[in-house]
């Protein structure tokens, strides 16, 4: 396969300023007409005469110039383009095509596909290619006209980018719908959808008093599931106006939930196709975090219409100029609607586990990659989130005002533009009169920095020194890193946990951000009479690894008094890390395990404390997760990790029995359908609590967990009841499962929970449950969201079994993801990610693993994603 580079890219030869385009749909035999008004790119200078649209898996029924059909020696079709061999030079001309295409074969789900019973597209990033030939590249940016036609019983709902223009009936049963978007857009942005759907309306009046419809479409049994959406939908289009002053620029605003979709959602221009995961909710059938994802989701999409769409990539290495910009948009978001504090850990949480693995692993790549064989690759976590790290960097460097102004520049300088990374932040400079020359590397290089701190305190002068020296391990490609600027929040504490003023020459504040530039600097701080203890990072303030020594006490201390939110937690999580790779080491060599009573006063006083925010006070009890203690280890070892892990947790719960319990009574109650912060933080912290007490297992939690499970009227309740059952030798656990099942059969979103729960259980059996599930009439290949909750949720989220020592795991997930190969090539490569970290075990492991990947690689009709993914996994 080929690779692509950044380094080539050069602008189109040729413009389409205006589609019209005409489906005759059906489920098997969809016609496509296009008329394609072209002119040559006066920005490009070559030479040829030929025109090359890209193509893929399409019938072509004929093609024409400016009304001309071409006879079959005036063009090529190969399996990825059409050529047109000679098109007129000095004038703009007209190409006419019409092709059919297989929606129902469809199971990649790009494209023009069949889910259920409706039909929907999914384009982003080359999926149009597979509706009719085109200029598939974002720096081509055309205005749609559209008309639909369909047999009006099947599919009475038929819908697309902009305004409706038009509606009538035909004589043959069907009829059609015309729409107009009058916003140029790049194909990846254009969808269509037709089918039996209810419409759930609403509207929103912007700031400047337009008013806009805003519709939610779904199928009829899930209208009573989309008020949350609605509200989301209306709560990000204020937020958008009140922190970036960017306002909606339709009068019409559509979302349409399909069951069937490979991302999470996609921002098509006016009409968002979302995986029913991110709209659908009701108190009783999803929970909490589904709530908060749901609103972050539909806030992300809608933030794209700024960053995006009106102001989109040059090409598909920017692509973190739109996701990195909107995923620090909807974290911002999302902070403001629920709790910033908690909501930065979850974040942190998630990069540091998930990202950080990535960075430090075969896939590893820049924020804007340099080059990929497949750009469906390349929607990772590195691309989303650390983009979005890099973009708070900048928000942080330039603070709130400077950055917006940064922001309203670069709209207003590219609006209607497919523009880079590059340019992003030279509207930030070129607002603020800053320069961020070196700052730029964190586009380029790829790895996760790692600073290692040394302090000295001079007593007779006053003063702390604080050393800093950063390095970046080398990654494929990049053997060799540069210094970054790295911004680092600090504050200092009192003995006695009070804020000790920051002096440094004759600037002094509460907290200061130390420009980390050099491989090594150090910061003085002055006036300090005694010595006081550094709080680092502050707020995550970069994505980095940090290695500083900390005693126990020091961490227990900090988690008693730093004054910043994140950094409070993060000392609890350094101090839970410390006691596991402890015990590790104690297990590895056969000595008897005992739980540092440190800890134990440590979570006493956190139990104990008082908090206005619940969910943060949960945060502080969670221990670290196996897959971030793994991230720390040079050889990962799974099973230590867990019985560790596993032994203070259990511990914790014997030893603070009293107090879980105490907290599970208090914070108990029926609140369904409650979703304030209060309630919402109640549950976290009383299922917090049920978890630790489910690990002693006594006929006490038992009764605990059953008593919630049966009485429960919200799915947080039910679900972290079920999960404790699951979880632990409850004897009712086959009877939970198998009246779960029943209740939410009709459920498809509940229903891979219940998947989910079971594949990533660590005790005994789980993998002949997984085989049995696979078998289950409930599990189906075609549909992603029960591929990534069965198959996904063993593999990624339960290390003991899936990395079971006889190699059956691996097995498994390669036997899985062959299949899937053919069926969804997106999805499988998704799937292989489970194996690319082989590098980090033992050597039987790695073997096993490894003769997994080269099984995949060697196997026939291998797709290009499946290839790149296990090609460099092996590399
Ligand atoms: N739909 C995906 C997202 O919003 C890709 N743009 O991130
Ligand atoms: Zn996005």
């Amino acid at each position: 396969p080929k690779t692509v580079y950044l380094k080539d890219y050069t602008p189109p030869e040729y413009l389409i300023d205006e589609i019209e385009l005409t489906f005759e749909l059906d489920a098997e035999r969809t016609l496509v007409r296009s008329h394609l008004s072209l002119r040559r790119n006066p920005q490009c200078h070559s030479e040829c005469v030929t025109l090359e649209l890209q193509g893929e898996e399409l019938e072509l029924l004929s093609v024409a110039v400016n009304g001309e059909k071409l006879a079959d020696t005036d063009f090529v079709i190969t399996p990825e383009a059409m050529i047109i061999r000679r098109v007129p030079q000095d004038k703009a001309f007209v190409v006419s095509i019409e092709n059919r295409i297989n929606p129902a074969a469809n199971t990649a789900l790009e494209g023009l596909y069949l889910s259920s019973s409706m039909l929907c597209t999914q384009c982003e990033a080359q999926g149009f290619r597979k509706i009719t030939w085109f200029l598939d590249r974002p720096d081509v940016m055309t205005r749609f006209k559209t008309t639909l036609i369909a047999d009006k019983n099947r599919y009475p709902v038929l819908l697309s980018n902009g305004n409706r223009t038009g509606q009538g009936d035909l004589a043959d049963g069907r009829h059609w719908v015309g729409w107009q978007d009058p916003f140029a857009k790049p194909c990846y942005l254009f969808a269509l959808v037709a089918g039996q759907l209810e419409c759930v309306a609403d509207e929103f009046i912007t700031m400047s008093g337009r008013r806009i419809e805003l519709e939610i479409f779904v199928e009829q049994h899930n209208v009573d599931k989309c008020a949350h959406a609605m509200q989301s939908l209306k709560n990000a289009m204020r937020w958008d106006e009140e922190t970036y002053g960017l306002e909606y620029d339709l009068d019409l605003y559509m979302i349409v939930a399909v069951d069937h979709f490979n991302m999470g959602a996609m921002e098509n221009k006016g009409l968002n196709i979302f995986n029913t995961k991110f709209v659908l909710a009701r108190p009783d059938t999803a929970t909490d975090s589904d709530y908060e994802h749901i609103e972050g989701v539909i806030g992300h999409e809608y933030f794209h219409n700024w960053s995006g769409n009106r102001v989109t990539c040059r090409d598909w290495f920017q692509l973190s100029l739109k996701e990195g910009f909107t995923v620090f948009r909807d974290q911002q978001f999302s902070g403001d609607r629920t709790s910033p504090a908690v909501k930065r850990i979850e974040d942190v949480n998630a990069l540091r586990t998930r990202q950080f693995a990535e960075d430090a692993g075969p896939l590893a790549h820049p924020v804007r990659p340099e080059a990929y064989i497949e750009i469906n690759n390349f929607y990772t976590l590195t691309v989303y989130e650390k983009g979005a790290e890099v973009v708070r960097m900048l928000h942080t460097l330039l603070g709130s005002e400077g950055f917006r102004k940064g922001c309203d520049l670069y709209f207003k300088r590219h609006d209607g533009q497919a523009v880079t990374c590059e340019d992003f932040i030279k509207a930030l400079e070129d607002a603020n009169g800053v320069e961020f020359g070196q700052f730029r590397r964190w586009y380029a290089q790829a790895g996760t920095p790692l600073l290692t701190v040394t302090q000295h305190y001079a007593a007779d002068a006053k003063q702390l020194h604080l050393t800093i020296q950063q390095s970046c391990p080398p990654t494929p490609n990049q053997p060799v890193k540069q210094a970054l600027h790295i911004p680092v929040k600090l504050g200092l504490l009192n003995q006695d946990g009070s804020t000790a003023t920051v002096r440094m020459r004759d600037n002094s504040a509460t907290e200061v951000t130390l420009n980390l530039t050099e491989t090594e600097q150090t910061f003085v701080f002055e006036d300090l009479p005694t010595q006081p203890v550094v709080s680092l990072l502050r707020g995550f303030s970069a994505p980095v690894n940090l290695n500083m020594e900390r005693s126990l006490e020091e961490l227990a201390f900090l988690l008693r008094h730093d004054s910043d939110t994140f950094n409070r937690w993060e000392a609890g999580q350094q101090l839970a890390c410390q006691i596991i790779f402890g015990l590790m080491t104690d297990l590895q060599n056969g000595r008897a395990l005992q739980l540092d009573e440190v800890m134990i006063d440590a979570y006493r006083s956190v139990l104990s404390g008082s908090f206005d925010d619940l969910s943060y006070q949960a945060l502080l009890l969670a221990l670290p997760e196996e897959s971030y203690l793994a991230g720390q280890m040079a050889v990962i070892d799974v099973d230590a990790i867990h019985q560790a892990r596993e032994f203070v947790k259990t511990t914790l719960a014997t030893r603070l029995r009293t107090e879980f319990q105490a907290l599970y009574a208090q914070h108990h109650r029926d609140e369904s359908g409650c979703f304030d912060a209060g309630a919402v933080g109640r549950r976290r912290m009383k299922n917090t609590c049920l978890s630790y007490l489910s690990k002693l297992e006594i006929e006490d939690s038992y009764r605990l967990a059953t008593q919630q499970f049966q009485t429960a009227r919200n799915m947080t309740d039910q679900m972290a009841a079920l999960a404790a059952i699951v979880n632990s030798y409850h004897p009712n656990k086959a009877d939970s499962l198998e009246s779960f099942y029943r209740q939410w059969e009709q459920e498809a979103l509940v229903i891979d929970k219940w998947f989910a729960l079971q594949a990533s259980s660590s005790l005994p059996n789980t993998f002949a449950t997984v085989q049995a599930l696979m078998r289950h009439p409930a599990f189906d290949m075609k549909t992603p969201n029960r591929v990534r909750a069965l198959i996904g949720a063993f593999s990624q989220a339960n290390p003991v079994h899936f990395h079971a020592k006889n190699g059956e795991g691996y097995q498994f997930l390669a036997d899985q993801v062959l299949v899937l190969n053919e069926l969804n090539p997106q999805i499988a490569s998704r799937m292989v990610t489970g194996l690319a970290q082989w590098r980090r075990y033992d050597p039987e492991r790695q073997a096993l693993m490894k003769q997994q990947l080269q099984r995949i690689v060697a196997s026939e009709h291998l797709s290009k994603d499946v290839y790149e993914i296990a090609s460099k996994s092996l590399a």
